[in-house]
């Protein structure tokens, strides 16, 4: 396989970086088994960045087969869970060295600013590892007592080999998210990123080999979804999957659980946030923080508040002030200085989210900002909010998952609890009021797996995040994302039962 050199001289971000484009299995590096790539397109300018090898069915196997041998000698029940600590304590300092190139690598590959890259994506992966390192030697079981003559334990054992599938919008992020817990309990990973957004799971590739990690532990797949992802869902010898997607896909991961060895799935899929202004919220605060729940990462949030829901009595200030703040968002190239927004990350995107502006627009709702393409190169899309919605258009009911959010008008208490509850995701939410038993009452009734109050996109290591409904199975992050990658294993020992 190739490898991808890459220089950056701008005001920015100086340097560079350089790494293999092929499969990763083992601690090797292979062409894909039919020898095909993959183009990886530069979302600023629609140009080719590089090629990377494109992994199939046969390398599927060849991955797990490396998963297994790595479970069965170096890692699982063979590498101590202090010995496990200190590797995954490593890798987060070796991502600390190169911090900066692995925030330039996602913000080429992705679209996303160096700013939020370097500040965000990969400040926030380098915190996840070092908490799930926190917690290697942690994962214990429970000594039960039953009685006298007898008592039990649990032991919490790693599952084996887990298939992990990642989106494109936070392509590090999701790695890590997914990487941590797998790690730290002692599973073995066979990885796959998404087709559009590979290069910083590639980087990490090597990253981990510096960092001490053996090989085999993580083996990176770069394919597409219905062929890579496929046969990790069906595969029967992954007996977990871990996704996050759309949630389309996430339906179809689990019939071939089903389907194939019952693997056990957890998902974290789509969002229709609702985002809750009442009349008595500190206004400036709500308007800050709804701009950044909708506009952060361009709307490419699966936890994106985009169904902003204003109370009657600050509506049209609210409106105002939103629009204006959304309309300071600067767009252009991710390494500029004083850029806000860069492009969405690939041409299906921009015609999926143009697509759903159109419907907006022909279904007679007002664009009050944007509603348009920005520049003429590239896949970049003008913040855009729409008003006078009405519940049974597509754009108040789908997941757009670009820079476009919908306000909408509310009376009371009830009536915003009834609309925001009015939809089949329940991944986040957001309540803005200075009234505390208003905002936690109405936090509490929300059908949503998170409750921001005044602040919105709030994220943690320690937090559990996920969703209820149809945005998802299970909770990354925190103590709750151990429990999805243990076998419990209950043991009973006899004293003096005589038979
Ligand atoms: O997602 P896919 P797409 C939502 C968002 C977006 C929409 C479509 O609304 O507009 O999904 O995006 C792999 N078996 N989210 O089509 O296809 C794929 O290769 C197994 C929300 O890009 O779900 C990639 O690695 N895997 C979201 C991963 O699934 C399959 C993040 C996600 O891509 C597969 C992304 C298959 N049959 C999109 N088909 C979030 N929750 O944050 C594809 N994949």
């Amino acid at each position: 396989p190739e490898v991808f050199e890459y220089t950056w001289d701008t005001p920015t971000y100086k340097g560079k970086t350089s790494f293999n484009t092929g499969v990763h299995i083992g601690g090797k590096w292979l062409d894909g088994s039919n020898k095909t790539t993959i183009d990886i397109i530069n979302p600023t300018n629609g140009k080719l960045i590089t090629k990377v090898s494109e992994a199939v069915e046969a390398d599927v196997e060849l991955a797990v087969a490396a998963a297994q041998k790595a479970f069965d000698t170096v890692w699982g029940l063979n590498a101590s869970g202090s010995t496990r600590s200190e590797l995954l304590w490593s890798l987060a300092k070796t991502m600390e060295k190169h911090q900066e190139e692995l925030a330039a690598i996602e913000a080429l590959d992705n679209g996303k600013t160096f700013g939020w890259a370097n500040g965000t994506d990969v400040a926030f992966s380098i915190a996840t590892i070092k908490y799930f390192a926190g917690w290697a030697d942690k994962v214990t079981g429970q000594t039960i007592e039953t009685d006298e003559k007898k008592f039990s334990y649990t032991r919490h054992e790693p599952i084996g080999v887990i298939g992990q599938i990642i989106p494109w919008n936070f392509p590090l992020l999701m790695w890590s998210w997914k990487i941590g817990p797998a790690l730290a309990t002692g599973n073995t990973v066979v990885m796959k990123p998404s087709e559009f957004t590979p290069l910083t799971a590639l980087r990490m590739c090597s990253i981990m080999e510096e960092a001490g990690i053996p090989d085999g532990v993580v083996n990176t797949v770069t394919g597409y979804g219905h062929i890579v992802g496929s046969a990790i869902s069906s595969h029967m010898s992954i007996d977990k999957v871990a996704f996050t997607g759309s949630t389309l896909v996430g339906r179809k991961i689990m019939e071939a659980a089903a389907k194939s060895n019952l693997k056990t799935v957890t998902l974290e899929l789509g969002g229709k946030s609702p985002n809750i202004i009442f009349d008595d919220a500190d206004l400036e605060q709500a308007v800050n923080w709804t701009s950044h729940g909708i506009f952060w990462n361009h709307g490419q949030a699966c936890c994106a508040g985009s169904r902003i829901f204003v109370q009657e009595g600050i509506y049209d200030e609210f409106l105002k002030r939103f629009v204006a703040r959304a309309a300071e968002i600067k767009l252009g190239d991710p390494f500029e200085a004083g850029i806000d927004q860069g492009p969405q990350v690939s041409q299906i995107q921009y015609d999926r989210i143009m697509g759903y502006i159109d419907s907006g627009k022909e279904q007679g709702a007002t664009v009050a900002l944007g509603g348009e393409r920005h520049g003429t190169d590239g896949y970049f899309i003008k913040p855009t909010i729409f008003t006078d919605v009405t519940t049974d258009m597509k754009i108040v009911q789908e997941e757009i998952f670009g820079p476009v959010g919908v306000v909408i008008k509310f009376k009371d208490q009830d009536d915003v609890i009834k609309q925001a509850n009015d939809t089949l995701y329940g991944l986040a939410s957001a309540v803005f009021s200075q009234n505390i038993n208003l905002a936690i009452e109405t936090g509490h009734k929300l059908k949503a797996g998170t409750v921001w109050i005044n602040c919105a996109n709030q994220l943690h290591a320690q937090v559990p995040f996920g969703g209820y409904k149809q945005s998802g199975i299970g909770r990354e992050l925190g103590e709750y994302a151990l429990h999805h990658y243990t076998n419990i294993k209950a043991v009973h020992i006899n004293l003096r039962h005589r038979m």
